[in-house]
Parts: structure tokens; sequence; C-alpha cells
């Protein structure tokens, strides 16, 4: 008989890049293939997190549909091609666009997750640069583009973002914020900070959720205060009223650290507080309550999130959320918001970009934080004229389920001569592509996440270390940045000279057979620590399971300000004209016939778009459904599990109803990035789907004039039932 040697096993160290919680994990790895992820419970920093979308990762990895070969459109089908047949089709048909329009004719699309991969984002724009193109769009639109404007015009560069010390905090107000089920993460990161704001309240600390929706974390709140979906604004202005009116701002940091609190002052009296009340559907006396409690508390914080964003008046509602913070001495105060150094100054960084002035082609609007709009896209797609996008690549993106009005972008997508995906799996919007190219999973690439250091809530180094090697063809997408650029013979970061140093690496890699010799990600990365604050190249080795290099220190904020006279500006001139501008428009009317606010909340086991049809996740039913209060469901004589459409100007979805008092009256919550379908490029089977995408009711003006949003989480919408008989996949009440 045959003896048969068990493969051995090999424990990866190594941390999940799906969000910026980063928790460390240990991946068992058997014959190249992930066969366990687990929490490293020896990870320093994020040993208190981890999440069921990272356990199951390696089911991604192992998708039967996964893209692992570059694939090229012909007709309806796809074929499978080479890398180099991919290149050189791509670059001769973006310089035939270029050629023929100008640099703008090519435009990108970059979602969420390649904020998680330096390689990816920085190759990226070494190309972009090398072409010239400034048709450059993102998620940031329909996520965090209001904190980038607040951090521009407060704090000098719009990478400016205090860190919470969570620990030491006696009062959390936290403003559209669900972190029980998001974990503490949006531009800044504290692993286990629900658990650890739970700790707190439990020695006696104070948690306030500001939601629309009886959320997770609304259930364990001390107060949920359920505002009116998109007038956050009005309640934080209302509570700095109340502030300065009452003579309870901290007259030192009012004095030195900020700038423009006498304008601030008089925004404030210009505002009613009744006003503001009616505006945000909160009683006065509950706003004056919560104004002087967050004032008295020793150590206090407001933290806001998508839920303030996701709206017209989301950046004053951003700006106003740190302004309380900065009035009542919050900043770089225990149990406020510190600046986090990390191991380097993305600041400074950031600030030797060259700021550039690119006006959109149809609108004339300006960027922000680098990037156009994605309400702008479908018509810049379609429009004829000198500039016009011919060409894309859609990078680790879903904006058709992302984004507003996907129908209309779906149909611009499909006008394009090119569409490059690079992905995992072919979606919802990479259904017209002409490529389909293959990325690399995290468990497949190595990542030294060094420009979001300062993010994390102490010094915090981890190198990512790849678990397995990525199938088939597929590769990390600096790879395919990097060939394109040289195969349009255009200069890499528009620099002159560097395409032939990289191909000079290259000759030499391959001469040497060591292909670490070429250029690549790994030559950055290692400039950067030998470059950085407080680490060593070794020593970030020598910790496989993560490294706190330092303690939480305070101190540092004024200095790393990055405005000229080293103050917070407090009352940007753009920010009190848009709030007077708020304070004259009518009180919010729901239009004739749509009298629903359409709201949105997350799930722990969904990462917006994408891993809904992952097997292991949501055991409890792959779905969305349409959550409605009693109240509205009586008057619409909806019962639970009953068909209902839900309808705005621009399109409509027909769901289940699930009636629920967790959304306030007024309020329907349909979760947002279901309905995406996953297509079969190479078995040609049916595309799977789950839920509807809810995002086709909204539309995609008007935005947020200041940071471009659209009202995501606020649009109008109207519901009637469809029919009464319940479905058999309904839930018995
Ligand atoms: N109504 C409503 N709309 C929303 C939101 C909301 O709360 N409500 N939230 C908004 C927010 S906060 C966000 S971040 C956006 C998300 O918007 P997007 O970033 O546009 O979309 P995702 O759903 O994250 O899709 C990400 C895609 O990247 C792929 N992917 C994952 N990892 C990698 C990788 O490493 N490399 C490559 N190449 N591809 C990868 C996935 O397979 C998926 O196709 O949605 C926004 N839209
Ligand atoms: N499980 C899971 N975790 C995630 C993600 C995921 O998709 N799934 N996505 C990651 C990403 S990309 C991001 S950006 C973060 C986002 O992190 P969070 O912003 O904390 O995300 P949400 O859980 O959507 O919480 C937003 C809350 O705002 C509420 N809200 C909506 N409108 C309003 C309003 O007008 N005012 C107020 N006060 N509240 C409002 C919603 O009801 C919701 O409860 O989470 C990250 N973590
Ligand atoms: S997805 Fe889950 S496991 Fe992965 S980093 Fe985020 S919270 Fe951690
Ligand atoms: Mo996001």
């Amino acid at each position: 008989m045959l003896e048969v040697t068990p493969t051995p096993q090999q424990t990866v160290h190594t941390f999940c890049r799906y969000c910026l919680a980063s928790c460390g994990v240990d991946v068992t790895v058997e014959a190249g293939r992930v066969v366990k992820i687990s929490a490293d419970k020896q990870n320093p920093h994020s040993w208190a997190d981890f999440c069921a979308k990272g356990r199951t990762a390696a089911q991604l990895v192992d998708h039967p549909r996964r893209i692992t070969t570059p694939m090229r459109r012909v007709g309806e089908r796809y074929v499978e091609a080479t890398w180099d047949e991919a290149i050189a089709d791509i670059a001769k048909r973006m310089s035939a666009a270029i050629e023929a329009g100008g640099p703008d004719a090519v435009a990108t699309y970059t979602g969420n997750p390649a904020g998680f991969s330096s390689s990816n984002l920085l190759f990226m724009t070494g190309w972009l640069d090398a072409i010239g193109s400034q048709n450059r769009y993102y998620v940031g639109s329909v996520d965090q583009n209001n904190l980038h404007v607040v951090a521009q015009a407060m704090y000098g560069s719009q990478l400016f973002v205090p860190v919470s010390d969570v620990d030491n905090c006696d009062f959390f107000l936290l403003v559209g914020a669900n972190p029980a089920v998001s974990a503490w993460n949006w531009v800044e990161s504290v692993p286990g900070g629900w658990q650890r704001a739970l700790t707190r309240q439990r020695q006696g600390a104070k948690i306030v959720v500001v939601d629309p929706v009886r959320t997770e974390s609304a259930a364990k709140a001390d107060i949920h205060v359920a505002i009116r979906p998109g007038q956050d604004w009005a309640l934080l202005l209302g509570m700095i009223k109340v502030i300065f009116d009452e003579g309870r701002e901290h007259p030192a940091d009012c004095r030195d650290l900020a700038l423009g609190t006498s304008e601030l002052r008089s925004l404030a009296a210009a505002a009613d507080l009744d006003d503001l009340a009616a505006r945000c559907d909160v009683p006065r006396a509950d706003i004056e309550s919560l104004a002087r409690d967050f004032a008295a508390a020793p150590g206090a914080m407001v933290v806001t999130r998508t839920g303030v964003s996701l709206h017209l008046a989301g950046t004053i509602g951003e700006w106003l959320g740190h302004v309380l913070n900065v009035i009542t001495g919050r900043m770089d105060r225990p149990g406020g918001r510190r600046f986090e150094r990390g191991y380097v100054d993305s600041l400074k960084l950031a600030a030797f970009a060259k700021p550039v002035d690119h006006r959109s082609r149809l609108q004339g609007r300006p960027m922000v934080a680098g990037h156009h709009g994605l309400d702008e896209l479908p018509d810049e797609i379609t429009t004829e004229g000198p500039g016009q996008i011919r060409a894309m690549v859609i990078n680790a993106g879903n904006p058709v389920v992302s984004g507003p009005d996907g129908a209309r972008l779906d149909a611009a997508l499909a006008q394009l001569d090119l569409l490059v995906v690079i992905d995992f799996l072919q979606r919802e919007s990479h259904r017209h592509a002409h490529w389909l190219l293959p990325a690399a999973h995290w468990l497949e690439r190595d990542d030294l996440l060094a420009l979001t250091s300062g993010l994390h809530d102490e010094p915090y180094v981890q190198y990512g270390r790849r678990a397995v090697d990525p199938p088939g063809q597929a590769r990390p997408e600096w790879q395919f940045f990097l060939d394109l650029t040289l195969a349009m013979k255009r200069p890499f970061l528009g620099m002159k000279g560097l395409n032939g140093f990289v191909k000079a690496t290259r000759r030499v890699a391959k001469l040497t057979r060591r292909p670490s010799l070429a250029f690549g990600p790994h030559w950055i990365d290692r400039i950067i620590v030998a470059s950085s604050r407080g680490i060593t190249w070794r020593a970030v080795m020598e910790h496989p399971h993560g490294w706190v290099f330092g303690r939480r220190e305070f101190g540092y904020l004024r200095t790393a300000l990055r405005t000229d006279d080293k103050k917070i500006h407090v009352a940007p001139a753009e920010f009190v004209a848009r709030t007077h501008e708020l304070l004259a428009e009518p009180h919010p009317n729901a239009p004739e016939g749509l009298p629903f606010q359409l709201a949105n909340s997350r799930r722990r086991h969904s990462m917006n778009s994408w891993l809904n049809d992952i097997p292991g996740l949501h055991p409890s039913g792959k779905d969305n459904r349409a959550v409605i209060n009693p109240k509205d469901a009586v008057a619409l004589g909806i019962t639970d599990g009953d068909r209902v459409r839900v309808f705005s100007p621009i399109g409509e979805v027909v769901l289940t109803a699930e009636v629920s008092d967790r959304p306030r009256p007024g309020v329907v919550i349909v979760d947002h990035g279901w309905g995406s379908r996953v297509f079969d490029p190479s078995g040609g089977g049916e595309p799977i789907s789950f839920g509807v995408n809810r995002n086709l009711l909204v539309g995609g003006s008007p935005v947020d004039p200041l940071s471009q949003t659209p009202a995501l989480s606020s649009a109008y919408v109207g519901v009637e039932r469809v029919t009464s008989q319940p479905r058999a996949d309904a839930k018995t009440p």
C-alpha cells in the first residue's frame, strides 16, 4: 500500500484588508490553498476585532466564477487571452482614444477596496499621470468626500483626520454611525472600538446615537435620537448655539487653537433654535440637554460617519461635528480626538502633490480630493465633443450599484469604445466590459499600508504578507498599470527617464534570476520605511503579528496642522455661506406622492456590494427588504411579508416588506449593496443575484455643492403594496 504523507500545514500571520479595521489573522495554508482563517490573538493592535467577512475570505479566493486569466469580449462571449495580448490591445485602443480626443478621453473609476492596497493606488496614479488624464472618478463622492473637504478647510490638509481616544471618553456622540456593525472605521480606525466604547459605558460613560433608525448601536445607547434624515447639520448647529449662548465653550481653545470663533458665534446667533429643532425633528429641550451634557463631560467626542455624509448638507454636518469637538476643548485631549503621527508623515507627502485645477467638461465643476463627482460620469461618456470619455478602467469598484442612478451609468458604460475591468468577479458594473482582468486578493499579495498609518488609534505597523499565490494569471493591479504605461510609451508618474530605469531593473532581474530586483512596490515600501519615524525594515519583519511601536501620545496636533497660522479654521467662509443658504431654505417637506425617505443600513456580513453571494455569509437570508414602521404600514395596508413596490421619479424596485419600528415613521430602510449580478464569463452560466439595487431609486442630482455627494440616504420615495400574498421566504412576525 502507498503511504500518504500528510501535506505540512503552514500558518501565515497577516491582516485582513477588507476594511480599515485591519484585523490580524492567522491563515492556515495547505498545499498552496487556504484551509482556515482565524483571528490572530497575538496581534497587539487588532486582536479584539475580527468578523465573518475575514473568516470566509478564502471563499472569494476560491470562488467558482473567479476571473483567473485576462478575458476578451468577442460578441456576447468572453475568451481567454494572455496578459501580453491584453496589454497590447488596451494600450493600442487607449492611445488611439487619446490621439483622437486628448488625454481626458481615458477615465478611471476607483472603488473602495483599492484604498486597502497602496501599490494599486500608487501605480494607477503613476499611469494616470503618465497619460495626463484628469477624468478621474472614485468612490469618494458616494462615501467620504465631505470629510476631505472639511479637513482641507479646517486643518489645511484633506488627509488630516484626528483619531478617536475611545478608552478615555465619557460622552460619545455618534452621529450617522453604526459601529456595532460597521466596526469603528471610516477614515480612522479603532480596533474593537464599539466593544471598547461599551466598556467605557459600563464604567459610567454615556453613549448617544443619532440615527433615523434604531440600529444595533442605538439599541445599546443611553440615548437614541431618531433624527430626520439629512438634517444633522441643524441638530449640531443647535447644540453649538446652546453652547455659545450659555457660555459653555472652552475659552482657551476658542481663543488660541481656533480661528474664526467670532464668525461662528455670529452664525449661531443668526439661527433660531426652534427653527433648527423643527428641521431635524428633535425637540428643542433635547438639543439643549444634549449640548449641556456634551459640554460638561470631562472627555467627549463627536464621531460622524456616512450617515452624515450621504446627504445634500453632508459637508455642513461633518464640519459642525468637528466644530463641536474644537469649541468644547476635545481636540488633543484625553477622551476626545487626537492626532496620531503614524510612521509616515502622509500630510507632508500629500502636500508635495501639485494641486490640479481641472474642471469637468460639461458642468465645469472642480475636483474634490483629486476626483470628479460620480454623478457626472454618465453624461461625460455620452455627450459628444472634445474630451468626451471613450475608454475607461473600473478598478475595484461597482459604481452601478454603489452610486446614484445606476441605470443611467449602465447605459452610458455600454457606449464606451473600451471598458477595462480589474476585479475578481464580473459584477453589475462590469457587464459591458471589453476586457476583464484578474486581480489578486489580499491573501495573495503583500501590502504595506503606509499612507493610512496615521489613521490607527495608536502607532502601529504590520506588513501584510501574502498567504498563497494568486491563481492562474491573476496578479496585483500595480503590474498591470506599470506594464500599460510602458506599452503606451508614456513616462510613469509623468517623470521622464523613469521608464528606462524600470526596464533596466527588469533586465537585471532577468539576468540575475532575482525577480525582486525588478522595480515594484517593494522598492517604495523600503524607501518609505527607511525615511519613516520610529520603525526599521528589520524590526517590521521581526513583528509578523504586527507591531505597536509607541504609545498613544498627545501634543502633536498643533504642529501637525497644515494651515499657515497653525490654527484650526472653525468658520471657513464657504461653509458659513452654505449654512446661511440652508437656513433660508424651507423646512424639509416630502414632494407630492413620495412621502418616505429612503434610508440604508449595513450588515455585518455584507461589504458594500460584494460579499453577498458568498455561501457562508447571511445565514438569515440573502436579500434586502423594505423595512417600514408599523404606523406607516397600517396606513398603507402593508403587513410583514407583503411584496411592495418602492418607487421614485427615476426607478422602482419590488421587494418584500418587513414591518418593524426600527425606522422612524416616514423612513423606509432598504439596504444598499444588493442586486448586483455576478456573471459567469468563462462558464456562461446564468448570472447570480440576491436582493435589489436600491440606488436605482436615487437620482444623480442634485448633489451637495461642497462635496458633490448625492442624497443616497435621504432620497424621497413612495411605497405601495403589490400583493398581499406572502412569499415562501417571508419572515413570520
Ligand atoms: N445608498 C447607499 N449607497 C452607498 C453607501 C451607503 O451607505 N448607502 N455606501 C457607500 C460607500 S461608504 C462605499 S465605500 C461605496 C462602495 O462602492 P464601490 O467601491 O464602488 O463598490 P463595492 O461594492 O465596494 O465594490 C468593490 C468591487 O471591488 C472588487 N474588489 C474587492 N477587492 C478587490 C481588490 O483587492 N482588487 C480589485 N481589483 N478588486 C477588488 C469587488 O469584487 C467589487 O466588485 O458604496 C457607497 N454607496
Ligand atoms: N459589515 C460591514 N462593515 C463595514 C462596511 C460594510 O459594508 N459592511 N463598509 C465599510 C465602509 S466602506 C464604510 S464607509 C464604513 C461606514 O461606517 P458607518 O458610517 O458607521 O456605516 P453604517 O453602518 O452604514 O452607519 C451609518 C448610519 O447612518 C444612519 N443614517 C442614515 N442617514 C442618516 C442621517 O441623515 N442622519 C444620521 N444621524 N444618521 C443617518 C444609518 O441609518 C446608519 O445606521 O463601514 C465599513 N464597515
Ligand atoms: S472585514 Fe472584518 S475581519 Fe476584515 S478587517 Fe474588517 S472587521 Fe476585520
Ligand atoms: Mo465606504
